[in-house]
């Protein structure tokens, strides 16, 4: 049996309960197989078990008081993962469906994003199964105190810095911010995405979806096609769809749908953003308050953005959200290219179908690292104390979403699989974090 199959039976037995992490280590290391083969140096530091395994996993209650003066519990879990390149760096995603292999998946995909970026950071996830949705914003700040009250004794800026996922933007950061400087008295940046008064940084609200659209730019452009004028199709509508539609639509492509848990939008003429930002942004309502403004556009219940004929397809909701029986449609509806904004939003079967259908595919921790890009940035601003131009941290941005397409098609190449994206990119980030682990001994 290969060295990847074994530690994969292994890793299977041990996480039984856990499908997403398993599925997201499946990818990673069967796609490893051209480097390990090569090289035994990997299996003789038994680096694939160190690897799978996280450094450290913690899980907490997170009791509070809602708006009827009931006590509610949730579950926090913060998983640090690696800390090989820099100290563990990931977002807080808080949803009803987060568990441990939810976060583990997440946590193990950020170690391989974040070494993609170039920059020193290492990789962790955290968050909670709590349900934003339909709370006020004191039962906000409520549970997001009663979360910081306990993981402020596992973070800091050199040793773990959170971010916002799924769930949890600019306001909860604000909340989990106070807290934290509330019990330790420290003012630092021990956050990422805080708000502008705070030392958060220009740019890092739209990071993700501009540099999911700058690196399916320089893929496309690699390819010798280009967005303008090009149909896409986005699924989602928040943080990372809000703002890859905006930039797609900058670069002169029409977006023409949105989605979001209970339904999704056709619009025929092009999304309209603004309408859009103003629903979601500032009401945090739902996609079907869109037809209100927009009574020709079409708004239907359910999943279904993949069934619409486009050039681009851009997943930016979350996993598993397109299936083969979806990929299978795109490919015969003529769409040659796909960027994942969301984090592993395609299945293995889907990404088959992609890599073999000769569609232009760019993995998730390639595709959407600009987030946290954006978020080593921020920490750079704040250990110098100074904060730079929106045009600085957007142009920094744009190099290093354009330097991960080139190191993840050069991977690609190197290792007889030009154009397998998914082969590059996970070679890539792992050559980096494997020669550090190494480098540092049994640890
Ligand atoms: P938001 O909370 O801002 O938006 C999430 C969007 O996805 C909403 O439209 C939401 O709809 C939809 N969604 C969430 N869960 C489901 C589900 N189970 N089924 C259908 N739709 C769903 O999150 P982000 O935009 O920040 O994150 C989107 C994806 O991008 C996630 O996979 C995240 O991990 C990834 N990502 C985020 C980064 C960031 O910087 N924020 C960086 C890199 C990746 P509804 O409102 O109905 O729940
Ligand atoms: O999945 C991700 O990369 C994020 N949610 C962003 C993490 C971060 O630390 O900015």
């Amino acid at each position: 049996m290969s060295y990847v199959d074994r530690v994969l039976e292994n890793l299977k037995a041990k996480n039984e309960a856990q499908p997403e992490f398993i599925q997201a280590a499946t990818e990673v290391l069967n796609s490893l197989k051209p480097l390990l083969d090569k090289d035994d140096k990997y299996e003789k530091n038994a680096i694939l078990e160190r690897i799978t395994e996280p450094e450290r996993q913690i899980m907490f209650r997170v009791p509070w008081v809602d708006d009827n003066g009931n006590i509610q519990v949730n579950r926090g879990f913060r998983v640090q993962f690696n800390s090989a390149i820099g100290p563990y760096k990931g977002g807080l995603r808080f949803h009803p469906s987060v568990n441990l292999g939810i976060i583990k998946f997440l946590g193990f995909e950020q170690i391989f994003k974040n070494s993609l970026t170039t920059l020193p950071i290492g990789g962790g996830k955290g968050g909670s199964d709590f349900d934003p949705k339909g709370k006020s914003d004191r039962e906000i700040m409520a549970f997001c105190q009663s979360f910081m009250t306990e993981l402020y004794r596992h973070i800091g800026q050199d040793t773990d810095v959170p971010a916002g996922d799924i769930g949890v933007g600019g306001r909860e950061v604000g909340y989990l911010y106070g807290q934290y400087k509330r019990i330790t008295s420290l003012y630092e940046g021990v956050l990422t995405g805080k708000g502008l008064t705070f030392g958060g940084s220009l740019a890092r609200t739209e990071a993700t979806g501009y540099g999911l659209i700058y690196l399916t730019n320089a893929m496309l452009k690699a390819a010798g096609k280009s967005l303008e004028g090009q149909t896409v199709v986005i699924s989602g509508s928040g943080n990372v769809a809000i703002y890859a539609c905006q930039k797609a639509q900058q670069y002169g492509a029409k977006v023409v749908t949105m989605s979001d848990s209970t339904g999704w939008i056709y619009d025929k003429n092009g999304i309209d953003l603004d309408a859009m930002r103003e629903i979601k942004e500032v009401k945090r309502g739902r996609c079907k308050d869109y037809i209100a403004k927009h009574p020709d556009a079409e708004y239907h219940e359910g999943k279904g953005v993949w069934t619409v004929k486009c050039d681009i397809a851009l997943p930016c909701a979350t996993q598993n959200e397109l299936n083969e029986q979806d990929a299978k449609t795109l490919v015969a509806n003529g769409c040659y290219a796909v960027g994942e904004g969301a984090n592993m939003p395609s299945t293995l079967e889907a990404i088959d179908v992609f890599i073999k259908g000769g569609v232009l595919f760019a993995p998730a921790k390639a595709a959407n690292a600009g987030g946290v890009a954006t978020s080593a940035l921020e920490m750079s601003q704040n250990s110098e104390r100074l904060s730079w131009t929106f045009d600085e941290v957007d142009a920094k941005l744009k190099g290093i979403m354009e330097g991960i397409y080139d190191n993840m098609a050069s991977a690609a190449k190197e290792f007889g699989c030009e154009g397998n994206f998914v082969v590059g990119a996970n070679i890539a980030g792992f050559r980096k974090v494997a020669e550090a682990m190494i480098a540092q001994g049994v640890c």
